[in-house]
């Protein structure tokens, strides 16, 4: 019930609520009040973490404020909101980035220093928010932060994992999994909405009814029930009062107790049922394009997406408007298959909770969903068992089963007599048992769908969904190229760039303008302008060396060339293949004389990246290449002039350190199998030049840069499926370098061979699907350009300044533009400044 205040109630609230002010006092007032109230502390005792509280609670309530004007905008011009539903949501930390969005950082600087800290202490002191695996979590960030920069009304609905991705140490050059209880210290950067509570339901039966009008109907009975709570997430833009919102789920049980087992002397038994209940989101699944069928994963999946739409239909339905307004007031984006349950959890509270016949339901609902497919990897489709979602779900496996025969009919009518094409793309795989193919119901469900980039989308056309062109044809699949922040990747992540940038450019309004970047051309032949390019470069690259020294103990010469592979490890992004890569460099160098090696560019190659703890391929590519460092960093005879390190526990925050240092980057995946790819953008817009595949991303970039400031090679997307079949005839690799550097690691050079067997196994009996064999004499051609190119350091610093400014095309602001005007129809609703009470 909410209180009808009296005016004289409301004149206190416009009194008093007036702004917490934004200069250096008003900050310094904060903080003190936080530390000594808050956290209950004294000046004799504070440290940096309680410093990082204070500010951090000091920042939260000015968010909150822009939030609630938000919220209160969006409530009153009540016009069209996009939800995004994603899984994962890779948020890294946020004071930095919310100092910056607010235009705070400045005074809070000052401010800090004057209380006897220092900012970048007290930044160092948050743990990351990784509530995602990779590519596609961090996407979601890239694209709220947009969202929020551009004033449009978002919302952002996910899980609020206890768990985040695990933390990665190393053990004997081994990875080793820790969990990542990240809510240990409070979390100031959520807002706990104890009020805010939607029961979930799962198994149970369905019965059938007929109501008072005659009309079958069905509801769904019994079953367990939980609780979903929310906690909001404000997500600020970059120079707008507009601050959207992320609400995440967390699980608890309905009842708290079983009081009749606790009185019986049962305790453990009174307990499980509520430890059931909170294990639904304690943990953030770690595989990276890759589907493991676990029960507890679709549990996840459903308690998301039925608490994510019982909000959306409630914030609807206070507006009174007519059902068939809804897609003109909603639209959902589906973050790859995972909340593809989203689609028949509204068609079942429309038909069977609204009493809205099965036509006009349905055609609300696909006019509401799009997708987005983010990989044509087969081991990663989603396919639930038939008698799991039966179990769990019982009323919408019914409601999968109609909108199968439905979509199966139209099909049968529209191209009669083809079987084959009906089983080709029925949503249900009739194996033993059967399966829901969440990609198909997601394309059934929806109106549009889309890939990740160029070639990506092409792809997803030939390949995983051509059947589907048959019937819809091919305006229903488009592509909208991923994107990047460029507030954290370049603003946040390298100050001294990004000044150097405004300075040049004369204002700050790349940041919201990425095209304006294309201004830094003319100045490329500008000596001072280049200089201090260059330093900008080489002082990350120092920040970067240092934090190598720290967390691997292995010195870098910060004159070298860089060079990084930071991504999750996985087989087709072939790790292996750098590393294969520096075996072949490192016993070149040794037959080299000193002489000769003094003529050779120094390389610093640095690796990064998880392993999903069950990929077992994986985690031994990450112990060849510690083995290896182990070896080459101790070998004295080659001077210094390679060094291999493995840093670990690869996130967010440690991105926004290596990024910004590299010289060159490496993305290089089998062609075709890297949909976009998001961290290459990341390095070309901080000036490092890439090595890559003609893949992915990596082929818009080398269209927008010029293939003179970019390295390409390799065997193209069209060749690899007849490769691959001629792989079969042979028992070796064809390659005689690649065959020379298995013969190093078989001799023992970096340790006991036999531990690396299964890995040399992957090459060899005519299988190497991911074609290393097939690229690599081209990739070490490649790698020799490199080098002969890092020689002419005046070439190579012309490149470095183009490269960044033709990244404008791969800001995340263009991407959601494209969303927001061709997929959701929305328009952007700047917040209002008046006082709304
Ligand atoms: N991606 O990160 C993931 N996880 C998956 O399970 C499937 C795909 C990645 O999504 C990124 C964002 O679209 C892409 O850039 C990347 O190529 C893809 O692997």
């Amino acid at each position: 019930e909410i209180a009808k205040l009296p005016k004289e109630t409301l004149a206190l609230w416009e009194k008093y609520g007036a702004d917490e002010s934004d200069d250096k006092e008003s900050f310094q007032k904060s903080f003190i009040r936080h530390v000594t109230t808050t956290l209950a502390r004294s000046i004799y005792n504070i440290d940096n973490f309680s410093a990082y509280q204070a500010t951090a609670h000091s920042v939260r309530d000015r968010l909150i404020k822009r939030w609630n004007e938000t919220q209160q905008t969006h409530t009153e011009v009540d016009s069209k909101r996009v939800y995004y539903l994603s899984l994962e949501f890779l948020l890294g930390r946020s004071l930095d980035n919310a100092l910056l969005n607010l235009g705070l950082k400045d005074n809070y600087g000052g401010g800090i220093k004057e209380l006897g800290f220092t900012m970048e202490d007290v930044l160092e002191q948050e743990v990351d928010a990784a509530l995602g695996n990779g590519g596609l979590g961090r996407l979601a960030a890239c694209y709220m932060d947009s969202l929020a920069t551009m004033d449009y009304p978002a919302w952002g609905y996910g899980l609020r994992y206890t768990y985040g991705i695990f933390q990665q140490r190393l053990k004997d050059g081994y990875q080793i999994e820790f969990p990542d209880y990240w809510l240990n210290f409070d979390n100031p950067w959520e807002l706990p909405r104890l009020d805010v509570v939607v029961d979930v339901q799962f198994c149970g039966s369905v019965n059938r009814y007929t109501d008072e009008e005659g009309h079958e109907r069905y509801a769904w009975e019994g079953g367990d029930t939980l609780q979903a709570i929310a906690y909001d997430v404000p997500i600020p833009g970059y120079g707008t009062k507009n601050c959207i919102n992320i609400r995440l789920w967390s699980s608890k049980p309905k009842r708290q107790f079983d009081l009749t087992r606790f009185n019986e002397g049962q305790y453990e038994q009174a307990v499980y049922e509520q430890m059931q209940a909170e294990n639904i989101t304690a943990v953030l699944y770690p595989n990276d394009n890759h589907m493991v069928g676990k029960e507890l994963r679709l549990k996840q999946q459903y308690f998301w997406v039925a608490a994510s739409l019982f909000d959306i239909v409630r914030r609807f339905k206070k507006s009174e408007k007519p059902w068939s307004n809804f897609p003109l007031q909603v639209a959902i984006q589906l973050n790859d298959t995972h909340p593809t349950l989203a689609i028949v959890e509204l068609q079942r509270i429309l038909v069977d909770l609204e009493g809205i016949g099965w036509d006009e339901a349905w055609a609300i609902v696909t006019q509401t969903f799009a997708f987005t497919n983010h990989t044509i990897l087969p081991e990663a489709m989603e396919r639930w068992p038939v008698p799991m979602i039966q179990y769990l779900l019982p009323r919408h496996m019914q409601i999968i089963f109609d909108i199968n025969l439905f979509f199966l009919q139209k099909v049968e009518k529209a191209i009669p007599n083809n079987r084959d094409l009906l089983a080709k793309l029925s949503i249900i795989e009739e194996s033993t048992p059967q399966f829901v193919r969440m990609a198909h119901l997601a394309i059934v469900g929806s109106h549009r769908v889309n890939g990740v980039a160029a070639l990506h989308s092409e792809l997803i056309k030939q390949t995983i969904f051509k059947d589907f062109i048959q019937f819809y044809g091919e305006s229903k699949f488009e592509n909208k190229t991923n994107g990047i922040t460029p507030r954290r990747w370049l603003h946040q992540a390298n100050p001294k760039l990004s000044e150097l940038i405004t300075e040049t450019l004369g204002s700050k309004n790349w940041l919201k303008n990425l095209d304006l970047l294309k201004g830094l051309k003319s100045h490329v032949n500008n000596k001072d302008f280049r200089k201090r390019w260059v330093a900008a470069k080489l002082s990350n690259k120092v920040r970067l060396a240092d934090y190598i020294q720290k967390a691997t103990g292995v010195t870098v010469n910060s004159n070298a060339l860089f060079d990084v592979q930071v991504k999750r490890i996985h087989e087709y992004k072939r790790q292996f293949m750098n590393i294969l890569g520096v075996i072949h460099r490192y016993n070149t160098l040794k037959k080299m004389t000193s002489e000769e090696r003094a003529c050779v560019v120094h390389r610093v190659v640095i690796f990064g990246g998880k392993a999903a703890p069950g990929y077992y391929i994986a985690k031994l590519v990450i112990k060849l290449i510690n083995s290896v460092a182990e070896v080459v960093n101790n070998d004295n005879s080659i001077e210094d002039s390679l060094k291999v390190v493995f840093i670990p526990d690869y996130n967010v925050s440690v991105a926004e350190i290596i990024i910004p240092a590299s010289d060159i980057s490496q993305h290089i995946s089998t062609a075709g199998t890297e949909a976009s790819g998001t961290s290459n953008m990341k390095f070309v817009l901080n000036g490092g030049l890439i090595l890559g595949t003609v893949d992915g991303a990596n082929i818009e970039i080398c269209e927008e840069i010029g293939d003179d400031n970019i390295f390409m090679f390799g065997n193209l997307a069209h060749q690899v499926d007849d490769l691959r079949h001629a792989h079969r005839y042979r028992s070796v690799p064809v390659d005689p370098s690649l065959q020379a550097v298995i013969n190093d690691i078989e001799s023992g050079q970096f340790g006991d061979s036999r531990i690396f067997a299964p890995l040399i196994n992957t090459l060899t009996h005519g299988k190497d699907y991911y074609l290393i064999s097939d690229d690599f004499q081209s990739y070490l051609d490649t790698q020799k350009l490199v080098d002969e190119s890092y020689k002419d350091q005046e070439g190579w610093t012309t490149k470095s300044i183009m490269c960044s400014a033709h990244m404008g095309k791969f800001s995340s602001d263009r991407a959601i533009q494209e969303y927001a005007d061709q997929i959701w129809e929305i328009k952007p609703v700047p917040v209002m400044t008046k006082k709304h009470i």
